[in-house]
């Protein structure tokens, strides 16, 4: 394994890292990092909303009342060129005390499930949580990557391929230590 890999196969699947807006990405999902109410806000999830467009806060209000922090809801991605939004509510960091690890592994496990329970093949997702609600990312990345495997090799999935959309060269380095490191 070369240090700093972008790329690992994992069962039948692969996991790759890519420097993207995810928005812009053509897969069968985008996992998108929303909030406990669904209500919209910055980051990604201003971001999925822009360019997805209206549809997607419909659905979402019509067919939710709100996701607890942990879990995750999926909707149609409006006018994206992906097929589905998997809306991931991850934890605040506060201190590291409140369970923000078992929650964020929650969300991914979470995500990665309705993904699979719908014979989703491509699905990607950002870095839950370590933007606006302060992870740590090098405690998250870890997690994140190690959820990504762990949908992989599960028996009969649909899943073959997760991508990591990460927004800055910093973020990229620390998920591709934590993939060369699984
Ligand atoms: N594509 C990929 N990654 C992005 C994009 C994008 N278009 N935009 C931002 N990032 P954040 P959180 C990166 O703040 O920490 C919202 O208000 C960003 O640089 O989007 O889970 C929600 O409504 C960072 O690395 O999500 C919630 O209230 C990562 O995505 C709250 O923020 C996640 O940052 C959720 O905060």
């Amino acid at each position: 394994m070369a240090p700093d890999a972008h790329e690992r196969a994992f069962g039948t699947g692969t996991i790759s890292l890519l420097r993207a807006d995810i928005t812009t990405l053509d897969v069968d999902a985008i996992v998108n990092a929303a909030n406990s109410s669904l209500a919209g806000g910055g980051g990604v999830d201003g971001a999925v909303h822009r360019a997805g467009g209206a549809q997607i806060m419909r659905e979402l209000r019509e067919r939710y009342d709100g996701c607890p922090t942990g879990s995750a809801v999926i909707t149609g991605a409006g006018s994206m060129s992906a097929r589905h939004v998997i809306h991931a509510v991850g934890p605040r960091w506060r201190d590291g005390r409140h369970g923000e690890r078992d929650l964020l592994r929650s969300a991914y496990r979470t995500a990665f499930a309705i993904a699979a329970e719908h014979g989703l093949t491509t699905v990607a997702a950002p870095s839950i949580s370590t933007g606006i609600y302060g992870f740590p990312i090098t405690h998250a990345a870890p997690i994140a990557v190690d959820e990504a495997r762990t949908a992989l090799v599960a028996p009969a999935t649909s899943l073959r391929a997760i991508t990591f959309a990460l927004f800055s060269s910093g973020d990229l380095a620390v998920f591709s230590e934590a993939l060369s490191s699984l």
